[in-house]
């Protein structure tokens, strides 16, 4: 016979400085997903060590099972309920549509490759590896035809970069009150990128350096969806990926080969990438012109606002969770900014009135997810939870009144504000607007 773990509920002491691997026991069991699921039990095993009367359990009665040869691995069967999900209502098909990173089950700053959120306006490309072809042309001495294995043979870089679809917490705008951190900001990602330099690329190609100014990205999805890139970035770090995380991209993140654009939103980083053209002026494609502009308070558009300003999210407590009981838990989250590295993290349990520095986790990489900590004793009385990130430019992550004063109450993309979490009496948490 097990016996059931310490009921969650149970008081742990709540001293000032609260030793890590009771706080680590006491957070386990007392913060609940109600959303999604589990939140990772990986603490049973420590706590079943320490238990006298465990006896022996049912998994150590038998033989397990047999190495899983021929198989790709999947998560433990308890962690089923961590995938990415779609927003009811959100989109008409789901060709066109988004699923959602479940941001609040992550730990650390890499996403597993089968939680990346997907983001397709045409649906998933299944594009045969042996078939596909990139072709690079226009203001070049020699324009050319690459297959995949032209690509592998070239020097390559391996890059920790996020992507976030332009349209992350695009429903906060309207004081949507989305009510996890999946659906607020779960069109963020972060892996490790393997593939080219596009200067690696443009080199072999011989650009027109006087002439040249932007560069044009074509998709070969169903979409056809295609970005102008300005060539001062297409120079410097952006790549031509075709590997995620050690692996070959996923299908759904545009295997075999895809334009990645760090810093910059989602839609420049090209999925099935299939052409890149070199160009004296920007294109204005659909994706650039009728979507992915700002509509301002004054009726007119902004266009090519591109950059992922500095921006941060408490992933835990975040909306839809539950805390079971008072005394200690952990802060944490994810910061990022398109602009470089984050500098520093200040979290406030008081609605933005007082601020702590939090602990940032190494490594801090630039265009990057970081991750950030801080300790948490909650008095059971209703908490207002917020985080604000400033990045190594030294600008700092705004408040949603300020971007409002600026930006008006229609914008979709590009809502970098502050978010608030409520912790309410129950330990329930929301989404609200302070
Ligand atoms: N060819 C093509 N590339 C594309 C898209 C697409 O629909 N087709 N979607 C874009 C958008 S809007 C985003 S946010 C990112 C999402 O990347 P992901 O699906 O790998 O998360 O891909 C971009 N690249
Ligand atoms: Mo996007």
């Amino acid at each position: 016979m097990t016996k059931s773990l310490p009921q969650a509920g149970r008081v742990i002491p709540a001293p000032e400085n609260v030793l890590p691997s009771e706080a680590m026991l006491s957070r386990r069991n007392a913060l609940k997903t109600l959303v999604g699921g589990s939140v990772g039990l990986a603490a049973g095993s420590a706590l079943a060590a320490t238990d006298p009367g465990l006896g022996i359990a049912p998994w150590a009665k038998v033989l397990g099972k047999p190495v899983a040869a021929d198989a790709y691995g999947m998560p433990s069967q308890f962690e089923k309920n961590i995938v990415r999900r779609e927003s009811p209502g959100l989109t008409r098909t789901s060709q066109s549509s988004v699923a959602f990173t479940p941001l609040q089950n992550l730990f650390g700053i890499i996403t597993p490759n089968g939680l990346h959120f997907e983001r397709h306006h045409g649906g998933r490309a299944e594009v045969d590896p042996y078939q596909h072809r990139l072709m690079v042309h226009g203001l070049v001495r020699e324009a050319k035809v690459f297959t995949m294995e032209d690509l592998l043979r070239l020097p390559s870089v391996s890059r920790i970069h996020f992507i976030e679809c332009g349209a992350n917490t695009g429903m906060n705008w309207a004081n949507v009150a989305v009510p996890t951190v999946q659906y607020s900001h779960g069109m963020l990602s972060c892996s490790e990128w393997t593939g080219v330099l596009l200067s690696t690329v443009l080199d072999a190609v011989g650009i027109d350096r006087k002439q040249a100014k932007f560069i044009l990205a074509e998709g070969a999805d169903a979409a056809g969806l295609t970005r102008t890139v300005p060539i001062e970035m297409a120079l410097d770090d952006v790549m031509l990926a075709y590997g995620q995380n050690g692996e070959m991209l996923r299908a759904e993140q545009g295997y075999p080969l895809r334009l990645l654009v760090p810093g910059v939103q989602g839609v420049s980083s090209v999925k099935w990438l299939q052409r890149i053209e070199v160009g004296d002026k920007p294109w204005h494609t659909r994706e650039e012109t009728l979507h992915y502009s700002d509509l301002m308070p004054d009726g007119l558009s902004r266009q090519f606002t591109g950059i992922q300003e500095c921006k941060s999210v408490i992933t835990s407590p975040s909306g839809g969770q539950k805390l079971l009981d008072k005394g200690y838990y952990q802060i944490s989250g994810f910061a990022w900014s398109g602009r470089g590295a984050i500098k520093r993290v200040d979290v406030s349990t008081d609605g933005g009135r007082n601020w702590r520095t939090a602990e940032l986790q190494t490594p801090v990489l630039t265009k990057a997810l970081t991750r950030f900590r801080a300790d948490f004793i909650w008095d059971g009385s209703p908490t207002l939870l917020q985080s604000r990130a400033m990045d190594d430019t030294g600008y700092v992550q705004p408040k949603i009144r300020q971007l409002r004063e600026v930006r008006g109450t229609r914008s979709i993309y590009h809502n970098n504000a502050i978010q608030t979490w409520l912790l309410d009496a129950n330990g329930e948490v929301h989404n609200v607007e302070v």
